[in-house]
């Protein structure tokens, strides 16, 4: 946070610094909720990790690789995550195993990872399951149809995996002990009485416009930034485990190139990155 960047990004989750003014009316401090994330080369979608592997492996094989991440093969039981998952595979080559089979019981289908029997939501090809000379008690996506066919659990298909997401903890408010309570803005407030302002340090990831949401709800806006002072008491006041990039409320959005402060005070004080400030920024919505 020593200097700020822009990004068109504005929906990466990232902490975020809220302001509001002296002797404004104050709400309580919500706290939004914790974030779910998912490990490195897992895709979060419903509350739920995925992940798509293409090497090909029988369907125990394939269950075994899941498990040895903490997961198991994928159920897909809503068209949220049927619509996912068809956007996220291959038409080409796109034959992939996923948690549902009848190995224990001919013709009753189970999701492997709950252990529940199959719902009335499923997306069964034409004609299937047909459990084809007896032997298919796996179930896979299949090629162009994009639908689920029955198939012998020893074909070596790609695979779905499935997990749970972790939840960042919410972390506390880095503030100095001393100012954690602000008389004039409330607790969870930091006042700046140099600026008229209370700061609010929020640990939280979120998207430039939730965590906006997140700042108006307790009064305020997100953090706007007038001179090197108010710069440097906001690092300051940031403890190293807030080395990452955070949100201020710089945009735009209104106008391309057209800086503003989302709280209306005056866009004056410049702080870029490189200290460019006729760099060309996208800021898309
Ligand atoms: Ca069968
Ligand atoms: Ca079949």
């Amino acid at each position: 946070m020593g200097q700020w960047r822009t990004t068109s990004n504005c929906g990466v989750p990232k902490p975020f610094i809220c302001i509001i003014g002296f002797d404004q009316p104050v709400q309580a401090v919500t706290t939004p909720k914790p974030s779910l994330i998912c490990d490195d080369h897992w895709t979060l979608k419903s509350g739920r990790c995925f992940q798509f592997n293409d090497t090909k492996k029988t369907w125990l094989d394939a269950r075994e690789s899941c498990q040895s991440q903490g997961g198991d093969l994928a159920t897909v039981d809503t068209n949220t995550i049927h619509s996912f998952v068809i956007g996220s595979i291959n038409r080409n080559d796109n034959e992939y195993w996923i948690g549902l089979n009848d190995r224990t019981q001919n013709r009753k289908y189970i999701w492997i990872q709950s252990g529940s029997q199959l719902s009335s939501f499923n997306k069964w090809c034409k004609n299937e399951p047909n459990d084809y000379t007896g032997t298919e008690s796996c179930v896979q996506y299949f090629t162009t149809n994009l639908c689920w066919n029955d198939r012998s659990c020893s074909a070596q298909l790609k695979y779905i995996c499935q997990k749970s997401p972790r939840n960042i903890p919410l972390r506390p408010p880095v503030t100095t002990a001393a100012a954690l309570i602000s008389a004039k803005c409330g607790p969870g407030w930091q006042e700046r009485p140099q600026s008229q302002y209370c700061y609010s340090f929020q640990g939280d990831l979120l998207s430039w416009q939730d965590a906006r949401q997140v700042c108006q709800k307790m009064g305020g806006d997100l953090a706007s930034v007038h001179d090197r002072a108010e710069q440097v008491y906001i690092q300051t006041q940031l403890s190293s485990s807030f080395s990452m990039w955070m949100w201020l409320g710089g945009t735009d959005r209104s106008r391309e190139g057209g800086w503003s402060w989302s709280d209306g005070t005056p866009f004056q004080f410049l702080n870029w990155a490189g200290g460019n400030i006729t760099i060309k920024i996208k800021n898309e919505k």
